[in-house]
């Protein structure tokens, strides 16, 4: 029973660590307790800048908007994954994401709309 817990927990760190692995956001966290991330709660939850998995559902070049089914955005309070629309910073990257591509992302509020910042391609 405990090989069991252990391996899952494993598994978990894993799969954390291949969210993380672009990020030198996670090295500085560990020296920066209680810095500028002060309302994160001491959890292996994702760190409110990490990037998130999302999948493209569909393109709105005319909109600048881009509906995707994410994983959970910290910062923005989506603890639980969900599809919605995003506006994305440059609308260029629009040209790049077609239906069904795997992305990695960051979004956050920015002048009232929950904008995609950065993302980058996803296996
Ligand atoms: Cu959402």
């Amino acid at each position: 029973m405990t090989t069991t817990l252990k391996s899952s927990k494993t598994l978990l760190v894993l799969a954390f660590s291949g969210l993380l692995i672009a990020g030198p956001a996670f090295a500085a966290n560990e020296h920066d307790h209680g810095g500028h991330g002060a309302a994160a709660p001491e959890t292996q939850a994702p760190t409110s800048t990490a990037m998130t998995r999302g999948v493209v559902k569909k393109v709105d070049k005319a909109a600048g908007k881009v509906t995707l089914s994410h994983g959970a955005l910290v910062n923005l309070g989506m603890t639980t994954p969900m599809t919605m629309v995003f506006r994305v910073k440059d609308s260029a990257w629009l040209d790049q994401m077609k239906e069904g591509d795997k992305i990695r992302f960051f979004a956050d509020n920015a002048d009232g709309a929950i904008t995609i910042l950065r993302w980058e391609a996803a296996k």
